[in-house]
């Protein structure tokens, strides 16, 4: 049998990463596929990317038309709206509990260390702890720190158990949002029994009603962002440090030929903390150089990458797209993974280049992968056992290594604090200078550019292009994820950034001596955007509510479900967010109105919808100025 010719591939189509772009040509060459040659094999379902279909039950799965949504219904008559709504709810759950199971990770960190039962991670950020505490009504004034950590402990706790009553953390909600989540009723309780409660109503014969869907998903999006995304985000800053700004560097470049490489892969900063420990580890050391290592290099990627780059200044080599290309360089002697945005494919890519690849976490373990697990109250048994099959790999290097020369440096570490102290000046601790800078009319707005990177559109392009269309016009950026990789690759967090911006914004951030646009974290790091906009809110003079703030969101390269629960719970605190790529659900419909119009009338944010970087970037500041009209600081 013939065997079918594949269409070569112009890397430079599919990407504008240089170092990705080597690396696909270089797997070309040594024929080897990746998720970009996959992609040109594979083309998307269309019904299934307009959510026009349902197989929620075994009489089915029914297709609808999405040329025609209302030309039929499903076997048992569900419509489109029911069908789209219970889809998007799904996605919600899924995405909502991948950061709540996250967050409950950090949470049984923070137990064992608060009981003493665990000796490796300590409380390293105690005025943090104080503040989140007192943050959520918990007594501090003349406390031990162990007795209000206990405290905090058994709060956090109702962010995931508690069956009745709001989460710990809508005390940190501005009133007027409050008020308006009381109206509709989507003020969240436990994560737990939200996302129990949806997977029920999104069960065949169950809720049909897709506005009465909505607001469940709003509900649960919420117990994400402001709960169990926020325990995570919280309990790391408390456990590992709050991040500062700090001059760190990415991209393929920092992995070397002569050192041990081993990189960390995830989104939880259990396992890299432990890493970053075993790597610095004299007797670990030792071992790397008997082998013939001028040491250990220690790099991170997607999120887990994200956490440490700002906290701790330790290189990434690079986003979602990139995890697979960086295994080509043949230079990876060891790849350790904890959960979520891993790609199954990296197991027998590894394979083919000799890398070590380690799954660590007991939710995922991969078909071809070493799995050793990591444990919380020994972790350095997992981290150190990883350093020595890596030490073992460079000792045993086969492939050819091709490192591209590829090294970008930037300031990363934005926490919501710092960015409070940054632009404080004589009004240090308060958001004040912001505001002011902002009804003045410097800054026209702030804009949150976050989420993934997608094989549908080109890489980094759409965040990068995006980033820069906004900054010129005088909108202030804040990044986390994948995201702020794309443009940490593209120069734009160096304070010299500032020259792309307008005029106004140029001028704040020469002043300040910041760029343009702020790394603020991984994914749950999200949070941290929330807790900005609540502090903009409390500061005065933009509004009573989120919904008031000049203020939008975007993921232009989404590609998971947890972008979809942080969308929505960004649009349930009232915010216009909008995505790209493809957006699951079809034009016109009931339920796309209520997503894309009804959401705003009822006093949230909204949706909205753009694949081209610019028009997204104009959409984003048109909603900008609609609020600066509102609020009448327009001229
Ligand atoms: Fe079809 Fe209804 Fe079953 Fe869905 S729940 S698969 S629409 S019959
Ligand atoms: S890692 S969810 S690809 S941002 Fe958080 Fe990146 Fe998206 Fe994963």
């Amino acid at each position: 049998q013939e065997e079918k010719k594949q269409k070569p591939i112009n890397f430079r189509d599919v990407s504008i990463c240089e170092a990705t772009i080597q690396m696909l040509e270089k797997a070309a060459k040594d024929g080897v596929e990746t998720a970009f040659t996959r992609a040109a094999e594979m083309k998307p379902c269309p019904i299934g990317a307009d959510s026009a279909c349902c197989k929620h039950c075994f009489m089915g799965p029914c297709r609808l038309n999405s040329k025609d949504p209302y030309a039929k219904t499903g076997i048992c008559g569900a419509t489109i709206d029911t069908i789209a709504a219970r889809n998007f709810a799904r996605m919600v759950a899924s995405g909502a509990a991948a950061h709540t199971d996250h967050g409950m990770s950090m949470l049984d960190v923070f137990r064992e260390v608060v009981n003493g039962r665990i000796k490796d991670y300590q409380i390293k950020d105690e005025t943090k702890l104080r503040n989140v505490a007192a943050s959520i009504g918990i007594e501090v004034e003349g406390r031990e720190t162990m007795d209000i950590a206990k405290d905090l402990y058994e709060e956090l706790e109702r962010t995931y158990t508690q069956v009745e009553g709001e989460i710990p953390f809508a005390k940190r909600v501005p009133p007027k949002t409050l008020e308006t989540w009381h109206k509709l009723g989507i003020v969240p309780r436990g994560a737990m029994r939200e996302i129990m409660e949806i997977m029920h109503r999104t069960h065949i014969g169950v809720d049909q009603e897709y506005n009465n869907i909505v607001k469940q998903c709003s509900r649960t999006a919420l117990s994400d962002g402001w709960g169990g995304s926020m325990v995570a985000t919280e309990l790391s800053d408390i456990l590992f440090g709050t991040p500062k700004p700090i001059v760190a560097g990415v991209n393929m470049g920092y992995l070397k030929e002569d050192e041990v490489n081993i990189i960390v892969h995830g989104h939880e900063p259990n396992l890299f903390e432990s890493m970053i420990s075993s790597v610095n580890d004299p007797a670990n050391i030792e071992k790397a150089k008997a082998a013939g290592a001028k040491g250990i290099n220690l790099l991170g990627m997607c999120c887990s990458g994200a956490e440490v780059l700002g906290r701790h200044g330790i290189p990434h080599a690079g986003n979602f797209m990139s995890t697979e290309a960086v295994i080509v360089t043949g230079a990876v002697d060891a790849m350790a993974v904890d959960v979520q945005c891993i790609m199954q494919a990296l197991s027998k890519l590894s394979e083919c280049y000799g890398t070590r690849f380690f799954t660590t976490n007991p939710r995922a373990k991969i078909d071809g992968a070493t799995h050793i697990e990591f444990h919380e109250h020994t972790p350095r048994e997992c981290t150190d056992k990883i350093v020595e099959m890596a030490v073992n790999r460079f000792q045993n290097r086969t492939a050819r290594i091709e490192i591209p020369n590829r090294r970008d440096l930037g300031i990363h570490g934005f926490s919501h604090e710092y960015v409070n102290y940054m632009l404080g000046g004589k009004f240090r601790g308060s958001y004040t200078p912001l505001n002011e800078n902002i009804i003045n009319g410097r800054i026209r707005g702030v804009a949150g550019v976050v989420g993934c990177t997608n094989i549908r559109v080109k890489h980094d392009y759409v965040h990068v292009e995006c980033v820069k269309e906004l900054i010129k016009n005088n909108v202030l950026v804040v990044q986390t994820g994948c995201s702020q990789i794309s443009l940490a690759k593209a120069g734009l967090m160096k304070p010299d950034a500032a020259v792309l911006a307008g005029d106004g914004l140029r001028e704040v951030c020469e002043t300040v001596g910041m760029p343009p646009v702020l790394s603020l974290g991984s994914c749950v790091d999200n949070s941290r955007i929330l807790i900005a906009c609540a502090e903009m809110v409390r500061t005065g003079g933009l509004g009573d509510s989120i919904a008031d703030l000049p203020v939008a969101g975007a993921a232009p390269e989404y590609m998971s479900e947890k972008a979809i629960s942080i969308g929505h719970y960004f649009v349930a605190s009232g915010v216009y967010t909008i995505f790209g790529v493809t957006f699951p659900s079809i034009e016109g419909t009931k339920f796309h109105k209520l997503l894309f119009e009804g959401l705003e009338e009822q006093g949230l944010g909204k949706w909205d919808f753009a694949v081209d970087p610019i028009e997204m970037a104009h959409k984003m500041i048109a909603h900008i100025d609609k609020k600066r009209m509102a609020l009448g600081i327009m001229g």
